[in-house]
This record gives structure tokens, sequence and C-alpha cells, in this order.
């Protein structure tokens, strides 16, 4: 069977037609540029944790958008910056590894944040790309159009960009007209994944990832960095329509181990009770969150302990 006929027979892919497009585009830029919070506004549903803290995201995964005329795969990466540990290293390369084999990058900079060395470096890396290449202006709803305009004509001068756009994803503002430019550049071919998956995140990592981000929410300076978690067993009960989830939160060091407990368990059980929430909207139906934490020494500095969470790992070709 040739492939044609093979999409036709398939009705789980989007019908193919004359002029249909598809492709690959990646999100790239500093840590909290709003990438993930993009992708999430895209897809039209929470998929990537997004937060405050710098490395939120540690995976790099794709966020498929599929309309009658296109199929857009966006690939979310971890944001670029100066590593501090083997973590840091493998979050870098994994991003910088995202550049390859893609349609379009679309770089992001925060226009209500100074540009700075950090977005110089990451423009850089884009020197050679084969990609067509968006600047993404994110954040208008807290920049002034003066900023706005004022980041443009900086951002002219980090890359020679095939086009710009300054967008919102808080109030949704030029979302459209970003997602029009991507599609634009892409070439024409059909679908590459069915027409209602939107990630190809394994349903465990992403679990994993919802409870990480309410400890990022809860937690300031080296908890958020030291805390990995793990999906360890999940057990549907038919009975009941209940979820079982057990997952474990590793951290460095005895002490995290009781910060992240806290008081007589109050703070994980503030965590179980936050996560179980986002969980059983993501799941449809209802949820029971068993946590446990646990200590992995210095698990950042070793890279088998950090392949072992997935972080930063290819999970894609
Ligand atoms: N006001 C406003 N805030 C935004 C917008 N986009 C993202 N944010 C906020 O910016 C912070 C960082 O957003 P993320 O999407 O996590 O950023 P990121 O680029 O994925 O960050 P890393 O995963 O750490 O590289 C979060 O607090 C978001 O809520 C936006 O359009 N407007
Ligand atoms: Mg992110």
């Amino acid at each position: 069977m040739d492939l044609d006929e093979y999409f036709a027979n398939n009705s789980s892919y989007p019908a193919f037609k004359e002029g249909f497009k598809s492709g690959f585009v990646t999100l790239i830029g500093r840590p909290n540029a709003g990438k993930s919070t993009l992708l999430n506004a895209l897809v039209g549903k929470k998929i990537a944790i997004t937060s405050d803290t710098a490395q939120t995201t540690r995976h790099r995964f794709r966020g498929i958008i599929t309309s009658d005329d296109y199929q857009v795969i966006l690939v979310d990466t971890p944001g670029l910056h100066k590593p501090h540990d083997a973590l840091g290293e493998q979050l870098n390369v994994s991003a910088i590894k995202a550049l390859e084999d893609v349609d379009v990058v679309a770089m992001l900079i925060d226009s209500s944040a100074p540009i700075g060395r950090g977005d110089e470096w990451v423009a850089a890396q884009l020197k050679d790309v084969r990609a067509k290449r968006i600047c993404v202006l994110t954040k208008t709803d807290i920049a002034s159009s003066d900023q706005i305009a004022a980041q443009a004509q900086a951002a002219e001068a980090l890359c020679a960009w095939d086009a710009m756009v300054a967008c919102s994803s808080v109030n949704g503002y030029n979302l459209d007209a970003f997602l029009e430019e991507v599609v634009f550049f892409l070439p024409e071919g059909p679908a590459w994944f069915p027409k209602d998956m939107d990630t190809d995140q394994p349903i465990e990592v992403i679990i994993a990832e919802f409870i990480r981000e309410k400890i990022l929410l809860h937690f300031e300076d080296e908890i958020p960095h030291a805390i990995g978690v793990q999906v360890e067993e999940m057990e549907y009960d038919d009975a009941k329509g209940i979820e079982h989830i057990y997952a474990n939160v590793y951290v460095e060091r005895e002490s995290q181990k009781g910060i992240i407990i806290g008081k007589k368990g109050a703070a994980i059980k503030r965590i179980g009770t936050q996560a179980r929430v986002d969980l059983e909207q993501l799941l449809g139906c209802k949820v029971y969150l068993d946590l446990s934490v646990k200590v992995r020494k210095n698990w950042r500095r070793d890279a088998n302990q950090i392949r072992r969470f997935g972080y930063g790992e290819a999970l894609m070709k």
C-alpha cells in the first residue's frame, strides 16, 4: 500500500487533500520566555507545565495542532541557559538538538524584559539552522506599545528573521497571526499524527510534570531545581471509576525531604490536593493520588539518574 492510499484509508488521520501543509516548529528561547505557555495556548489544552521558576521544562516534547488544512507540530524545549550541573547541560543539549530537522524555528523573546546576553546567545545558535526563523515577542499584555516597538528593533539586530510577530498567550493577542506565519512556511505534505492526538508525551510523564508544577508553585530557591517526579504505578478501579496514581517525589538531601513533607505532612498534602484537581481534569475521572518523598543523593549531577527521570531526553527523531 502506498502512503497516499494508507492515509486515505486511515480515518484517524486528516483526509489528505491538495495543498495540505504539515511540519515541525521548534520553540526556543531563554528560560521563562513563555514557550510552554504559548504551546498550551495554541494547542488549546494544558499539556505543558509552566511557572515563574527558570528551567521549568525538562522534557523536549511535541504539541500537535490539526485543522482541515494543516498539521503544525510544535516542539517545546527547555530554556537555554548557562548550565550549573549535569542536568542543566542535558537540558541545553536537548534544546539545541531540537533545532535540527525542523521546518521552522520560533525564538521567543519576552517583550516585557530587556534583551540580554542570554537572548544573544540563543540567537547565535540559530545562525546555521536550515529552518525558517520567526522571532516571537511574547507577553504583550504586560508590555507597553513603546516597549514592544523598542524590543522589536533590538530583536532585529539579533538575527536575520524571516518573520516577526508580537503576541500574548494570556489574552490571545496575535496567536492566530503567529500560527498563520508558521503555516505559511510549512511544506505541503500529509499529516504525521492522527487528528485527535495533541501531544506525544506519555500520560505518566504528563502526570509527573503536573505534580512537579505544584511543587514549583510552593517552593523557592533550590527546591524547585532539586526535585524530580516519577509515576510508579497507575491502576484504574473500574467499579468506582477512580484512577489510583502512585508517584515518587525525589529530592537530593534529607533536609529537603523534610521541607517537601512539611509540618505534620501539611506541605505534601497541599501539593497532592492541588495536583489532583489538575489530574482529574486531565484524565476526566476521579483520582486518588499517593505521593512518597524519597532521597536520591545529588541526582542532578549524575547522568544515569537524570536519564532515569527522562529529563532532557530526546523523545523524538
Ligand atoms: N503576562 C503574561 N505572562 C506570560 C505569558 N506567557 C508566559 N507567561 C508567564 O511567564 C512565566 C514563564 O512561562 P513559561 O511558559 O513557563 O516559560 P518557558 O519559556 O516555557 O520557561 P522554561 O520552561 O523555564 O524554559 C510563567 O509565569 C507564565 O505564566 C504571556 O503571554 N503573558
Ligand atoms: Mg517551558
